[in-house]
């Protein structure tokens, strides 16, 4: 790879064919007629946000302005081990709380540590974590995700301040802000790592995700020592339910695996409706 950015048209059979390019995909050009030949087969791809050959996703999410959703975290994090991806947990805007109030976010922040996940307290305003958060993104595609008005531009804009992209605050009334992020867009930080800013989403369903298959993206309960009685547990109210008993010890979080029951639920009802 150059850095050279060749602007490019895609063959009409791509659109026949119902084919979505995505950012991030690998292809072969015509460089004189400056047309899209062909596409590489993709090594994985998210379809919110939508993005293919990503290694990393940067889960951004904030304390405060938006207020710390950790339903969108949790979801977030079940469509992203779903696709097999490495994730880091950013936790935004920490400069916004007081003492206490981040004491209780190093709380929450313990909870994701013990599943296993790289978290990071950040500011993209005063720069703390930024370090650490870049840490791990050397020759790697890095995909920032989560709700708008999170801080994905600023922090992108504070690694690169040349790319200069929209940000601003989110109207409270239409969740969208006037001069925020539209569209997907990958950028080179460095020969070899790159970082793709998207725009936030309001909305993330679980679609595609069996309800047999949930547990095994909640990282604590797919890595309990001891399997369930039944193979095929949904962990409610069976016998023998090794996560339940784990969730009475304390071992799992309750938030979590009430969240897990609310997911399990939703997929029930979307396979209630295909049918
Ligand atoms: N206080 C504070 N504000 C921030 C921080 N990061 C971003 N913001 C503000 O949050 C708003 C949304 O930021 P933006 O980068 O557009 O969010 P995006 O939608 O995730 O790209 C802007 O007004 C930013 O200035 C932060 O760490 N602290
Ligand atoms: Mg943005
Ligand atoms: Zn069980």
């Amino acid at each position: 790879m150059s850095g050279e950015v060749i602007p490019c048209r895609a063959r009409g059979r791509f659109k026949e064919k119902g084919f979505d390019l995505l950012v991030g995909d690998l292809v072969e050009i015509a460089p004189e007629e400056k047309v899209i030949e062909n596409v590489c087969p993709r090594r994985n791809r998210l379809l919110r946000p939508p993005v293919a050959n990503i290694d990393q996703v940067i889960a951004l999410i904030s304390v405060s302005k938006p207020p710390l959703d950790l339903v969108f975290l949790d979801r977030l994090l079940v469509t992203v081990e779903k696709a097999g991806l490495e994730t880091v947990i950013c936790l935004n805007k920490i400069d916004l709380l007081t003492v206490p109030e981040t004491d209780r976010i190093e709380e929450i922040c313990d909870v994701f540590r013990d599943c296993g996940y790289n978290v990071v307290l950040a500011s993209a305003l005063t720069g703390l974590g930024v370090s650490e958060l870049i840490f791990g993104f050397r020759n790697k595609v890095n995909v920032f995700a989560g709700p708008s008005g999170t801080g994905k531009s600023t922090f992108i804009n504070r690694l690169k301040p040349s790319l200069a992209l929209p940000s601003g605050p989110v109207s409270q009334k239409t969740k969208r802000g006037r001069h925020t992020t539209r569209h997907v867009e990958l950028f080179e930080l460095d020969e070899g790592t790159f970082v793709v800013d998207t725009p936030g989403f309001q909305r993330l369903n679980l679609e595609g995700i069996a309800k047999e298959e949930l547990s095994s993206y909640f990282r604590e309960m797919a890595s309990l020592p001891e399997p369930c009685r039944f193979s095929s547990c949904l962990h409610r109210a069976e016998p023998g339910c090794a996560v339940k008993e784990a969730l009475q010890k304390g071992k799992i979080a309750t938030w979590r695996y009430n969240h897990y029951l609310d997911f399990l639920e939703e997929i029930e009802e979307l396979e209630r409706k295909k049918y």
